[in-house]
């Protein structure tokens, strides 16, 4: 098989990535490990940027996301038993966040795909990356895990197979500095059959721990609170979960949580993760494959979006004026945007959850900061600027 661009993974990085190149003309295969079933089933991020849902509706692909989708104009900081709204609307022009489940930008993407006839292959295994440092980088798999060994010969390799893929390994590791940051705590999230509690996103600080509102529609809404880093399902039961989501998100002014039945539940570790460069040869990693963020500043499905548009700008620049500059600055670019949300999502984390080590002293520190981002024209700005999105630099050097 040939083609122009060998994508590796069909999560937000790589199926956006395709949807772009087919929209500049430019041919790719994507190769999935997971079934259509399995990546349509999975539960995770739910918050789409004002950038990254006006890119659906450019590529077309926002049907049920303009129906199905809440757009949100504000979220709201509670601590000390009291709400603080920001409002991210007012704060940055117009800028708002859309509300609609990643598995659901996945559907969209997958059935965009294969409307355009595009090729996309699940359920594939062995994925091996070769002469990713020639002109012509190839990838070796097998179709459904156990068939003949096959071969892809591409122009370009995007490795947009998550955190666990094997594309990072393939930049040397002599060139590769990777940072990482572990937090002593998880999230624990639900899906409830309730309807919703509040109608913008509630991120709470309490001295029980963090605790999260958000919604999937009016039917369904995700929860997630604080606890322990290495802390086990079962020690959650449903009574518990929702006695402790009471406690940390009380209000002297009335407010209630409406409790449903909960259908899913998970734990989520908590990391920080950067690998620089974000590329080697002919290989281009985008995603989680190359930055995890803690998921309080939700940034990590926008973040591998924004990667695969200054990708796409890069590979489209090499094809049409024969001008790789863009592709050799891609990293560059990236990252920029990459360790602001890195910056961000630290900030977040650090602001709302409630740390073991933390001394009494810190502790009043981070109220303190509370109470300025809520209060401040400049704090308030500075957590709406970031929450709905920062630019794309495309500065070069
Ligand atoms: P993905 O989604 O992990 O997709 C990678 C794909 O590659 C496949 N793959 C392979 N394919 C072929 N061969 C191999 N050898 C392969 N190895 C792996 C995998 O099967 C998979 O399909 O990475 P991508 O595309 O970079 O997208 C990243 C996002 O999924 C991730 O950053 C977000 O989900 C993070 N996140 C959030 N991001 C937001 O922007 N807003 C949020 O509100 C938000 N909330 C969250 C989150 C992540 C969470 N979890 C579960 C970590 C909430 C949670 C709880
Ligand atoms: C979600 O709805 O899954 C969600 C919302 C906000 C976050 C993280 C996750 O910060």
């Amino acid at each position: 098989m040939r083609t122009q661009v060998a994508i590796i993974g069909a999560g937000p990085a790589g199926l956006m990535l395709a949807q772009l190149l087919h929209s500049k003309g430019i041919e790719s295969v994507i190769l999935e490990s997971r079934t259509r079933a399995e990546i349509e089933e999975t539960i995770r991020a739910g918050v789409l940027e004002q950038g990254t849902a006006d890119l659906m509706r450019e590529l077309g692909v926002a049907d049920r996301m303009n129906r199905l989708g809440q757009v949100h104009d504000g979220i709201e900081f509670r601590f000390h038993r009291k709400g603080h709204r920001i409002n991210l609307k007012e704060l940055t022009g117009g800028k708002r966040v859309t509300i609609y489940a990643q598995h659901e930008v996945l559907k969209d993407l997958i059935s965009a795909r294969i409307a355009t006839g595009g090729e996309i292959l699940f359920d594939v295994g062995d994925v091996r990356l070769l002469d990713v440092d020639t002109e012509l980088p190839r990838v070796q798999f097998r179709r459904h895990k156990d068939g003949e060994l096959e071969e892809l010969v591409c122009d370009f390799i995007a490795g947009c197979d998550g955190f666990h893929g094997p594309s990072r390994q393939h930049i040397p590791q002599r060139v590769r500095t990777e940072y990482s940051e572990v937090f002593p705590m998880s999230w624990l999230g639900i899906l409830a059959e309730a309807p919703p509690s509040s109608p913008e996103l509630i991120y709470a600080h309490h001295d029980r721990g963090f605790a999260l509102v958000s919604t999937r529609s009016p039917e369904i809404q995700r929860i997630y609170l604080q606890v322990d880093a290495h802390d086990d399902l079962a020690n959650w039961s449903d009574d518990r979960i929702w006695s402790e989501l009471h406690r940390r998100l009380e209000t002297d002014d009335g407010w209630t949580l409406i409790e449903g039945p909960i259908i899913q539940k998970s734990i989520v570790g908590m990391r920080s993760f950067v690998c620089d460069p974000m590329q080697y040869g002919r290989l281009f990693l985008a995603g989680d494959a190359a930055h995890i963020v803690p998921p309080t500043g939700a940034k990590g499905l926008n973040l591998a979006v924004s990667d695969v548009v200054v990708l796409a700008k890069g590979i489209e620049t090499y094809y049409k004026q024969g001008n790789a500059e863009w592709l050799q600055a891609y990293s560059e670019i990236c990252l920029r945007r990459v360790w602001k949300a890195e910056r961000f999502s630290n900030y977040m984390t650090s602001l709302l959850h409630r740390h073991a080590n933390h001394s009494p002293f810190q502790r009043r520190i981070q109220l303190a900061e509370l109470d300025y981002v809520t209060s401040s024209p400049v704090g308030l700005a500075s957590i709406a600027e970031n929450y709905v999105g920062l630019p794309i630099d495309w500065r070069r050097s």
